[in-house]
């Protein structure tokens, strides 16, 4: 017979001490384990509440309602707490972002689907971007030259050329342009980047590129970037 303390006292529904490894489901009176563990003489501490269901007690879950174990990136924030699936830290990069030089080209505002300029996509997921691009030519040594400014991901496809025909020597020009972007097929970061040329009319380098740059691919600087995921 069980006395005192009261509070340590728990029966299981046929009146067996808890403790008493009957095999049988426990009165489970502090909601512990479900059956008795062999040998103890009240029930061992149990699972923790967990609301969600996946696994994670509730006083350590990260992602109350969804599922903590689903982590894209394996950073320790799970997917629906995370607000960028290609690493620890959404990227921030400020406009405008400039070449720099006496052929000074920059992009002044970008934006996807009239959003932010970091965003995340599916692989090859088309989009649509609106970017504002400047050019100031103060290069003498070619004034009579044809200036374009490339747009695309690093190392990879160009898809925007802004030609800005033979402008004034000094004097910064805009163009407000739209148009569309498809992912990259490859998971991971994408940065995207600009370069400027004096190649003409937005031409390409020729029959033996593929990716459509004015001779070599840029890896800046960064105007915008996408996690592709
Ligand atoms: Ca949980
Ligand atoms: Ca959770
Ligand atoms: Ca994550
Ligand atoms: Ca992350």
């Amino acid at each position: 017979m069980c006395l005192v303390p009261l509070a340590a006292c728990a029966f299981d529904p046929t009146g067996l001490p808890s403790g008493a490894t009957d095999g049988r489901p426990s009165g489970d009176p502090d909601g512990a384990i479900a059956i008795d563990a062999p040998g103890a003489s009240i029930d061992a501490a149990g699972p923790c509440p967990d609301d969600d269901g996946d696994t994670v007690c509730d006083s350590a879950d990260r992602c109350p309602g969804s599922d903590d174990r689903r982590d894209h990136d394996a950073d320790g924030n799970p997917d629906s707490c995370d607000d960028w699936d290609c690493g620890p830290t959404r990227p921030t990069i400020s406009l405008p972002v400039s070449t720099g030089g006496t052929l000074n080209a920059s992009i002044e505002l970008w934006s996807f689907n009239f959003g932010p300029n970091v965003i995340e996509l599916a692989p090859g997921a088309t989009i649509g971007f609106g970017d504002t691009v400047a050019l100031r030519d103060s290069n003498n040594a070619c004034t009579s030259c044809n200036d374009q400014v490339e747009v695309g991901f690093a190392g990879g496809a160009r898809f925007q050329c802004v030609d800005f025909g033979d402008p004034q020597q000094g004097v910064t020009q805009r163009q407000l342009r739209t148009g569309t972007v498809t992912a990259p097929a490859t998971p991971g970061r994408h940065d995207v980047v600009i370069k400027v040329a004096q190649a003409g009319n937005c031409n390409s380098d020729g029959g033996s590129r593929v990716d459509g740059w004015w001779q070599s691919a840029p890896t800046g600087p960064i105007v915008a970037a996408v996690c592709v995921r």
